[in-house]
């Protein structure tokens, strides 16, 4: 089979990606603070970063984002600001707020041109009650949007990389140091199990679960076996509660037909006894 090429476009397919674009804004300790960093002018009352990342559990971005650029305002130093690889973000001080021009920088292999956005730089508490009490109990101001980006015809080389499996692989990594934990269920090709036994593409849990894998094939039939237990036990309980309420109605039923065996007979005594005194 020939290389999937970087030249020629899967016709009919378009493939779409979620990025969040946000920025989260604290505040400096005052001028004269121990805890004040140095260095930092001393009209600059907020630290602040703006970054792009994936939503969590999203596939990998960096199998189609190259390097992503932000243009900050031009008094900063070198305001033109480039990550080539993730986090893709930038941390700086200052006093206000602005609009940051995000430049986003794909993959070689997809042919793309680079795309742009915009994000305003929210330094303010901002929103409803509820939201403004969030931000003063955590001191932490968040602006975040969602974004899509979409692959209308991708190269057959992108196509092949964002139908892979190994854009989760990171999901299975250990959070410091990026290397493979041994709890991590691997397939043959080294990469962590997905999908059906066939090979077929697809994003389902993978079979075994480990201290990085909460969720697995193995994990959901364990919660489902033990639903079912549940649900038997329920229903052994309801059949219980349906006897003893048949029980209960056969005796009601019981009582009912002595009392009125009882009403009949007083009934009959009573009018026997009008028929009497009228004689
Ligand atoms: C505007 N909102 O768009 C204003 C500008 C600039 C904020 C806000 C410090 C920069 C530096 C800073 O926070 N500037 O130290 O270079 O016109």
């Amino acid at each position: 089979m020939p290389a999937p090429a970087a030249n020629k476009r899967v016709k009919n397919k378009r493939v779409s990606r979620n990025i969040i674009i946000g920025s989260e804004a604290w505040a400096l300790p005052p001028v004269g603070h121990p805890d004040r960093p140095k260095g930092v002018p001393d009209d600059h009352t907020k630290r602040w970063t703006v970054y792009v990342r994936q939503p969590d559990g999203d596939p990998s971005l960096t199998t189609w984002l190259n390097k992503v650029q932000f243009k900050i305002f031009n008094t900063y130093e070198n305001p033109l600001r480039t990550c080539d690889n993730p986090p893709f973000q930038v941390t700086e001080t200052g006093w206000g707020g602005f609009t940051i021009d995000i430049r986003l920088h794909f993959q070689p292999i997809s042919g793309e041109k680079a795309q742009y956005r915009q994000h305003f730089l929210q330094l303010e508490k901002y929103g409803d009650v509820t939201l403004q009490a969030e931000q003063e109990r955590t001191g932490c101001v968040r602006s975040e949007f969602l974004e899509v980006v979409q692959f209308n015809e991708p190269t057959e080389a992108l196509y092949e990389a964002l139908t892979a499996e190994d854009q989760w692989s990171y999901l299975a990594l250990g959070a410091k140091g990026g290397k493979k934990t041994s709890s991590m269920s691997t397939g043959p090709n080294g990469r962590p199990k997905r999908g059906f036994p066939n090979g077929e593409r697809c994003a389902q849990l993978p079979e075994k679960g480990g201290e990085d894998l909460p969720f697995s094939q193995e994990h959901e039939a364990e919660l489902i076996a033990r639903l079912r237990t549940k649900m038997e036990e329920v229903d052994g309980l309801l059949e219980e509660e349906a006897k003893k309420r048949e029980a209960t109605s056969a005796k009601l039923n019981a009582l009912r037909a002595d009392l009125g065996h009882e009403a009949a007979q007083q009934a009959a005594q009573q009018a026997s006894g009008d028929r009497s005194r009228r004689r």
